[in-house]
């Protein structure tokens, strides 16, 4: 089941739900390695989603900024190498879509709790928008928002399960877009949580 939401934007339902476990996982083994953290946000807010990364490059926020960096500021050491499993999955979906040769070098690890919410943000940190971006939803389902060109534009709301995998590229690459506050639940795998996994090219 493949869905088109926005020109560039392919939703690819249950794409990783045969590589759920493994994916879990690997999750495991980056977390033990790099764990999960509330970052800072330049303006001094607490982030509510935890996050971690793996790959040559992680996504880090503090109070001078938002960057990619080489190095886990928190372990003072590279972050963990990209799960293969990952990368596999990352590079399958993607060329499904059109995106042959994509090769990310950085996996944003995003945690949910329920209350936990993403508010409306470009992705505009990586050098090349021509790459698109993978991301893979895993336990609890949440409601996405997926916005337009300016922050004011109206957002469509498209609901992300457990295994669905979305590639964002094209002329939808660099959409506004956030995660709804999540619902209380349980998942077999997860408990009460989210993992979503966001595959970029960083440099
Ligand atoms: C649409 N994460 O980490 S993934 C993020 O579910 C982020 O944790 C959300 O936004 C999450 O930056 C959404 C889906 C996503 C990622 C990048 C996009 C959608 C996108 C870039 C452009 C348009
Ligand atoms: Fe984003």
């Amino acid at each position: 089941r493949e869905e088109a939401l926005g020109l560039g934007a392919r939703v690819l339902r249950g794409f990783a739900l045969a590589q759920a476990g493994a994916l879990l996982r690997a999750v495991q083994d980056v977390t033990n390695a790099s764990p999960f953290r509330h970052m800072e946000t330049p303006g001094g807010f607490r982030m509510s989603v935890a996050m971690t990364s793996c790959g040559a490059w992680g996504w880090v926020t503090d109070r001078t900024g938002y960057r990619y960096d080489a190095v886990d500021p928190v372990q003072g050491r590279p972050w963990p190498d990209m799960p293969a499993v990952f990368l596999q999955l990352a590079q399958t979906a993607a060329a499904k879509v059109g995106f042959a040769g994509f090769t990310p070098d950085a996996c944003l690890v995003n945690r949910y709790e329920p209350g936990a919410k993403m508010s409306l943000h470009q992705d505009k940190d990586e050098r090349d928008f021509s790459a698109p971006i993978v991301s893979v939803s895993l336990g609890l389902p949440a409601v996405f928002l997926f916005g337009g060109a300016e922050r004011s534009d109206k957002p469509e709301r498209v609901r992300l399960s457990h295994g669905d995998v979305v590639v964002w590229g094209g002329p939808d690459r660099l959409r506004y877009h956030g995660v709804m506050p999540l619902k209380a639940g349980h998942h077999p795998l997860l408990g009460a949580h989210r993992i979503n996994l966001t595959f970029r090219k960083a440099r």
